[in-house]
């Protein structure tokens, strides 16, 4: 008998048969949600392979603030280190291999490794390790580093040793439409994590369509249900909607233009750093997720001088969605926990000096998008049940789904590539 001391290398060539039987337009063979080698792929070819979103600098304000992330089993530090500079680490010590931080959030000092006291400076060198001989080669034991990105406040990390180029294509993009709403001059006012049971792709699909949307009746007091449509696809029970939409449109760009403000609608999906970025009205007042669409947060961000901006809806291959208004920025998160759980991380960015009870109440200000989360989990973990069932098959995306498509398309496109590397 052979005994086989490595695990052997995850074959992807199963998984891309299973990926060439989906015909373009229809939803993944269940298999892709529920099989957890199909998961220990994702995780490989996707997770620590691309550029994902983990946070932004109001989470990491001060020196010595941190962040840690897990991607699947690997596990991310985010550091604000003594001169200021966002750094990011594999959260595991150099000595034998010790998680290091195990809380979501943080501020230190130093890092010290609970298990042996290895301790690290906030810019990763290893600075003490008791009793290690002379000759080893201290220098060396530094917190490995991670690939970080921020764009305008948005952080993404890397695991890859050579990320995704486009990076920087894309930041040049979207860092004019997110900066008006300057997050380096925001605050954390709320954080939810709400685990989701299902697979993390089922999470991004059903963000990328409003087409469950009558399912969120809080959120569409002020969201337009014709999201993602294009005129002729409006159905004829959503065109008074849509009719108010278009007319609200023109009155934001008005005001984006006099403000210097971009708003167009700039989409490129299908690229490693998949993205689409557009500036549109809310309902109602126009100003922000309130039930009359009237803000929320008596302080606006940044400079901006108008309350009536709408929202500035980003969207981030793999991982990520984003909704910026005058008066404070949501931001969202999808992280795998298992094959058939995502963690969605939800956080509220509001003007740094805004206060709390006087300019904002923390209840009323996620009231909305809370409600929404609850609702979007209740459906993905209704997904999950039915895509895990024998009885599923691949069925038709509608006319409102092309986003989930492109995500979908996305997905299959980076697989291909990764196991082709
Ligand atoms: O949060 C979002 O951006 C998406 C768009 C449509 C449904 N969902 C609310
Ligand atoms: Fe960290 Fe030993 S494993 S100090």
């Amino acid at each position: 008998m052979t005994l086989t001391t490595t695990t052997p290398r995850l074959d992807a060539g199963w998984l891309l048969d299973l990926l060439d039987t989906r015909p373009r337009g229809h939803s993944l063979p269940g298999a892709c949600y529920s099989d957890p080698a199909v998961h220990e792929l994702d995780l490989r070819l996707i997770w620590q392979r691309q550029w994902i979103f983990v946070g932004s600098v109001a989470e990491v304000p001060e020196e010595g603030d941190f962040l840690s992330i897990d991607l699947g089993s690997a596990s991310v530090v985010v550091l604000r280190d003594d001169d200021g500079r966002l750094q990011a680490f594999r959260n595991v010590c150099r000595h034998r291999g010790s998680r290091l931080v195990t809380e979501s959030h943080g501020c230190v000092g130093n890092i010290v490794c609970g298990y042996h006291h290895w301790t690290y400076a906030t810019d990763g060198r290893l600075l003490h390790a008791p009793q290690l001989p002379p000759t080893a080669e201290r220098a060396a034991l530094g917190l490995r580093t991670v690939h970080l990105r921020e764009v305008a406040g948005l952080l993404f990390v890397c695991l890859a040793a050579e990320p995704p180029g486009d990076i920087e294509d894309v930041a040049r993009v979207v860092a004019p439409y997110v900066a008006p709403h300057a997050l380096d001059r925001t605050k954390v006012a709320a954080q939810t994590d709400l685990v989701e049971h299902g697979n993390w792709k089922l999470t991004m699909e059903n963000n990328r369509e409003c087409y469950h949307c009558d399912g969120h009746p809080e959120l569409l007091c002020s969201f337009f249900p014709t999201w993602g449509l294009a005129d002729h696809q409006v159905p004829e029970r959503l065109r008074a909607d849509h009719d108010r939409y278009l007319l609200a449109q023109v009155d934001l760009e008005r005001r984006s233009e006099d403000l210097g403000l971009p708003y167009a609608l700039v989409e490129d999906l299908g690229r490693p750093v998949g993205f689409r970025l557009h500036r549109e009205p809310l309902d109602g007042a126009g100003e922000s997720f309130s039930p009359d669409g009237t803000r929320l947060v008596g302080r606006l961000l940044g400079d901006l001088p108008d309350a009536r901006l709408g929202r500035l809806g980003l969207h981030t291959q793999p991982n990520a969605w984003f909704h910026a208004q005058a008066d404070h920025v949501v931001t969202f998160a999808a992280l795998p926990v298992s094959v058939d759980r995502t963690l969605v991380r939800t956080t509220w960015l509001v003007h740094e000096d805004a206060v709390e009870g006087v300019d904002y109440d923390v209840a009323s200000l996620t009231a909305t998008w809370r409600a929404t989360n609850e609702q979007d989990a209740a459906f993905v973990a209704l997904t999950q049940a039915g895509v895990a069932d024998p009885g599923y098959e691949p069925g038709p995306y509608s006319e409102a789904e092309e986003q989930v498509e492109a995500f979908v398309a996305w997905y299959d496109a980076r697989i291909r590539e990764e196991a082709a590397r």
